[in-house]
């Protein structure tokens, strides 16, 4: 774990932490406590007394340390890091974390899932929550970001709406975590805004293999403006230096049974032994001038701007260094906002960014209870606070003197405005004009042409997948009205996807008759939305998760099957190249007794073939040995073993057969494999490791999905 020494925020948050290291227990008083194990009562077998105050402390805030959950993104693992610049930004922004080459600036940053509760599985299908509290020596700026760079809805006021439908149905609270149901899909279908939204959500970005290979995205465009008051427009993208890979939805499933935390727990041990998660950091920018030059609106959240169109500049790394010391108190206290920004960056006039502006410290006030949610040490800001807002629940700052009102002359005039030198944030000067009015623009009203463009820059795997996708949900969808309606859609975006879906549906591919319900009373819009446009770029490699990072095997982790008599040298010599390159090895045996190798030495599981899965594992090693292959294939052994083998091949997983495992590999379907499979490795390799750690490098051999699962 890094040391607070550089840690501005560690060392703030250092002032509130304590450790009950070899302390004496004490009551919230500070008394110190000589029996925790009995109450007070008259008489041994007599009531408890009320004026036991030790047990009603105890049990009354025992009983209020509930709060309530985040209303979406309940579900989140947090970890503290560093954001590094490493290009300045000075031509574009005046923000000083973005300008000062080499400037290292403390984050807090906390991933979620949607639409979980706080408690439900991390393999759901959804969109992942991204959030970055910079803590600036400007303030704090908030980026809370998705991994995903579009949004479901262009207008705020539809978002409790596409919450309440995301969410279990009411009236009897059903599905947990999951977006295959009928409230979720009538109202989807009826919002051909959400369509590019939806091919990402039905895309393998929704099951992300980890939190740490996952991008980010800030989704609005936002503005920058530099010393000269010159404007940008701005997106924000994080990128994993590890590339951005998935599971299989089968996958997902299977986990989300065997490890509901394995995205909680994947970041915080890759953080305890030192694997750092980083992300390169880039934007793309745009003159003002330029704002119009694009086939979409700017302004449009459902939109973004392709990589092909406006290059991503990147110019730091975002790295997590540190896991925190208490959940409560720092992922689930943590408060986020979008309109905590700093002096060179601003808000645009997207209306969902809008919405967004006053939903964020509403929603603090009642899950955190008071106004005065950012004197929680997570939340406090490097600099000290000095302003006339007074009191409220849980008030900490003892703000001395007699003034709280400006202008005051009894307090010198004190606490003074900063001038825009001085680093006073001032709005951007922006002219608007414009009659009142409660209409969508009309240049917000393409929905499909995006949701191509995302569609065919897919792999032919990755279309597969969201084929796929769509068809799971669509058929846990009651009412065949909404899963036509929801075909009639995807006719817009790709006919042969509308009919390879509606054939598992039995459902039929009609065009959608306009108008529809999710356009208001008098719209005179109608034409439009039904007109169908091609978008300007047509393929976007930046789109596909194929054409990430494919040349490491860091941090994967590799399950070693063996028994006794498995050859010690094989083990040891695979385990060093593999470790070599950055992978964790981790040993699977029919039980959790020690293993005795072939030249006698001990080696101690961490797993049996019966309390884990191959789910939870990148790529699996049979390991060499005659004897140990005999053990496997003992009757109480062998359904484990070949469970545990053809699962990983079914999805798509690097194998590695050593030295004498031909009883294993001919029992299991992989025997059965085409000649030239990349991700299986046999005693017959040369190079047998290197191909190993290739295959496992690229992930999986999604190509050969349909034939590993004939
Ligand atoms: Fe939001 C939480 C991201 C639209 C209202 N949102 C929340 C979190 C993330 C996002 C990452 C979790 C923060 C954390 O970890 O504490 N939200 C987004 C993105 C959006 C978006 C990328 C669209 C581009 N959100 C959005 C809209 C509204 C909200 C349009 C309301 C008008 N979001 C909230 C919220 C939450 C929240 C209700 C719940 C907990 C919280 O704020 O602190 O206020």
């Amino acid at each position: 774990m890094k040391t607070n020494e550089h840690n501005k925020k560690a060392q703030q948050l250092d002032v509130h932490s304590t450790s009950n290291e070899n302390e004496k227990l004490t009551t919230n008083q500070g008394l110190k406590i000589n029996n925790n194990q009995d109450s007070l009562k008259a008489g041994e077998r007599g009531p408890s007394l009320l004026e036991d105050f030790i047990l009603r402390e105890k049990i009354t805030h025992f009983d209020h340390e509930r709060i309530p959950e985040r209303v979406v993104h309940a579900r989140g693992s947090g970890a503290h890091g560093v954001f590094k610049l490493t290009k300045s930004l000075a031509a574009y922004t005046k923000a000083k974390f973005l300008t000062e080459l080499g400037k290292e600036t403390p984050v807090f940053v906390r991933f979620s899932t949607v639409a979980g509760s706080k408690g439900s599985t991390d393999l759901a299908r959804d969109v992942r929550g991204f959030a970055i509290k910079f803590y600036t020596d400007e303030g704090n700026y908030d980026l809370v970001a998705n991994n995903m760079p579009v949004f479901f809805i262009q207008d705020a006021i539809k978002f409790p709406d596409l919450v309440h439908a995301v969410k279990p149905e009411p009236d009897n609270e059903i599905p947990q975590a999951a977006s295959a149901h009928d409230t979720f899909w009538d109202f989807i279908s009826l919002m051909p805004e959400s369509m590019h939204m939806i091919m990402w959500l039905m895309s393998d970005r929704a099951i992300p293999r980890s939190l740490r290979m996952m991008e980010g995205f800030g989704v609005h465009s936002f503005k920058f403006i530099n010393e000269e008051g010159k404007v940008h427009f701005v997106k924000f993208h994080f990128k994993p230096k590890l590339g951005v890979h998935s599971v299989a939805w089968n996958e997902a499933q299977i986990i989300s049974g065997v490890d509901s935390d394995f995205h909680k727990r994947d970041l915080w041990e890759a953080i305890e032994s030192g694997d750092y998660p980083e992300w390169d950091f880039g934007v793309q920018l745009i003159p003002e001038e330029d704002e119009h030059k694009f086939d979409f609106d700017l302004l449009d959240p459902t939109k973004l701007v392709p990589e092909e169109e406006v290059p991503v500049e990147i110019v730091g790394t975002l790295t997590l260094n540190k896991n925190p010391d208490n959940f409560f108190a720092e992922t689930e206290q943590v408060a986020f906002h979008p309109g905590h920004i700093i002096p060179g960056i601003d808000f645009t006039n997207d209306p969902l960014l809008q919405g967004r502006l006053f939903s964020y410290t509403d929603t603090q006030l009642s899950r955190l209870g008071s106004p005065n949610f950012h004197e929680i040490p997570i939340n406090r800001s490097l600099n000290t606070v000095h302003n006339n807002q007074r009191d409220g629940h849980m008030r900490q700052q003892i703000v001395k003197g007699k003034t709280s009102y400006e202008p005051n002359s009894i307090g010198g005039g004190c606490p003074f405005q900063a001038m825009m030198s001085e680093g006073g944030f001032a709005s951007q000067q922006e002219r608007v004009s414009g009659v009142k009015i409660r209409e969508r623009s009309k240049s917000f009203v393409d929905h499909y042409s995006q949701a191509k463009l995302f569609y065919n820059s897919q792999s032919t795997p990755e279309k597969m997948h969201l084929q796929n996708a769509l068809i799971f949900e669509l058929s846990k969808v009651t009412r065949p009205e909404i899963r036509e309606r929801l075909v009639g859609q995807l006719a817009y975006i790709d006919t042969s996807l509308a009919w390879k879906v509606a054939e598992k549906l039995g459902a039929e591919v009609k065009k959608l008759e306009w108008p529809n319900q999710s356009l208001p009373a008098d719209s005179n819009i109608v034409e439009l939305q039904s007109e169908e446009r091609e978008p300007d770029t047509k393929v976007s490699d930046a789109l596909s998760m194929k054409h990430t990072v494919k040349d490491t095997i860091k941090t994967r982790k590799i399950g070693f099957i063996l028994a006794n008599g498995v050859d010690g040298g094989a083990v040891s010599d695979l385990k060093t190249k593999l470790e070599a390159e950055g992978a964790k090895v981790e040993l699977i045996a029919p039980s959790l007794a020690p293993v005795k190798t072939n030249d006698g030495t001990d080696l101690i599981p961490k797993y049996s073939l019966t309390n884990t899965a191959s789910v939870c594992f990148d790529a699996l090693f049979i390991c060499s040995g005659a004897d140990s292959v005999k053990e496997l294939m003992i009757s109480e052994n062998k359904h484990h073993v070949l469970h545990f083998i053809n699962e990983a091949y079914k999805h798509c997983k690097a194998i590695y057969f050593g030295t004498d495992t031909q009883a294993v590999y001919h029992h299991s379907n992989v025997s059965a494999k085409k000649h030239d499979d990349p991700g299986i490795v046999t005693w017959e390799d040369g190079n047998p490791a290197d191909k190993f750690i290739n295959a496992i490098a690229k992930h999986r051999v999604w190509d050969l999905e349909m034939e590993r699962n004939a």
